[in-house]
């Protein structure tokens, strides 16, 4: 039985607006939070490298693979560099057009700005809805190398990071701790000079860290020509399985509950604590700081005591 097209536009239409709806955040996201219920038994597999190394063409054609073997699949191309979300001006968007039509298939943009909450609560927000929506692997695609990255590996179950020989530059992106998170490492345009020299820095790099659970395989991939992603997408079954099998999988989303729980009551306490420091109550403390009356520290001592009672 096939679901007719209008059926369907309206379930992506719904899908697409709840999306929204927790990207925006407050009160009316967590309503439709708490709606979605506690967790889902989704795959969320998290790309991430520098800039232009091929991570939205591999994730197209890991779209292709994930499909042949009959899973649904969305993607959430998180861009901190853009201005606007979900629109489909970004390239992720363009890279992946060939499945458009697919119905196990949808693919969302989320960009930095107009997130009160943060890009990196947002997109687990939108990570949550994706699974309560039933796909079976949501994979996030982010550019892993700047300041401002959404911290992947507290969104994934497993992080694969890209890099490209002379692009980004594999050992910058070492120096740089991207490559720490990393449960696989793929080295992408491996068509181009040098791609055997990033493998062995990546392993030599390995070689200094100790993984007795699991060893992150460093894979070459040509994602324009569909080279290698078999294999990558077989290294990530393999993580899956050892993955639980050794209790990482579980270690790890603990981790992550744990560590959202933390943020989002520091958020919380954030905010409340801010408008008692702006409020009229605060405002005598605050000019004799400013004009230098009082230090910045009894200054500070004294409007910890005003926030601490009145919290
Ligand atoms: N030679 C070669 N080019 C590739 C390969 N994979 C991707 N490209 C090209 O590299 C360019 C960047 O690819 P993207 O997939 O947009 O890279 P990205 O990492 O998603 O880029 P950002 O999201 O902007 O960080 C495109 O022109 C691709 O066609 C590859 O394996 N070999
Ligand atoms: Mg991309």
């Amino acid at each position: 039985v096939t679901e007719s097209t209008t059926n369907r536009a309206a379930r992506i239409r719904a899908l697409a607006r709840a999306i929204s709806v927790v990207e925006r955040g407050g009160p009316d996201a967590d309503a439709l939070e708490a709606d979605l219920g506690p967790c889902s038994a989704t795959w969320v597999i998290g790309v991430t490298g520098p800039p232009g190394v091929g991570k939205s063409t591999l994730v197209d054609r890991l779209i292709g693979t994930i499909r042949s073997q009959g899973s649904t699949v969305a993607v959430l191309a998180v861009d901190p560099s853009s201005p606007i979300s979900g629109g489909a001006i970004l390239g992720d968007r363009v890279r992946m057009t060939r499945h458009s039509d697919d119905d196990g298939v949808y693919i969302r943009s989320m960009a930095a700005r107009g997130h009160p909450g943060g890009l990196a609560a947002a997109a687990r927000s939108a990570v949550r809805v994706l699974g309560a929506h039933g796909f079976d692997v949501v994979i996030v695609e982010t550019v892993g190398a700047g300041q401002n990255e959404v911290d992947v590996a507290s969104l994934a179950d497993c992080v694969v990071v890209v890099v490209a020989p002379g692009v980004g530059d594999g050992v910058q992106a070492i120096k740089a701790g991207i490559l720490e998170i990393a449960d696989i490492y793929v080295v992408n345009m491996a068509d181009r000079p040098g791609a055997s020299q990033t493998v062995a820095d990546i392993g030599a790099m390995l070689s200094l860290a100790p993984t007795p659970d699991w060893v992150p395989p460093v894979l070459q991939t040509v994602a324009i020509d569909d080279h290698g992603v078999d294999e990558l997408w077989a290294a990530l079954e393999r993580h899956r399985v050892q993955a639980r099998r050794a209790g990482i999988a579980d270690a790890r989303r603990r981790a992550r509950r744990r560590a959202e729980v933390t943020e989002r009551v520091l958020a919380d306490v954030r905010k409340r604590a801010l408008a008692i420091i702006e409020s009229d109550v605060a405002a005598q403390v605050v000019d004799r700081a400013a004009a230098g009356e009082i230090t910045p520290i009894e200054g500070a001592r004294r409007l910890g005591e005003m926030v601490s009672q009145r919290l």
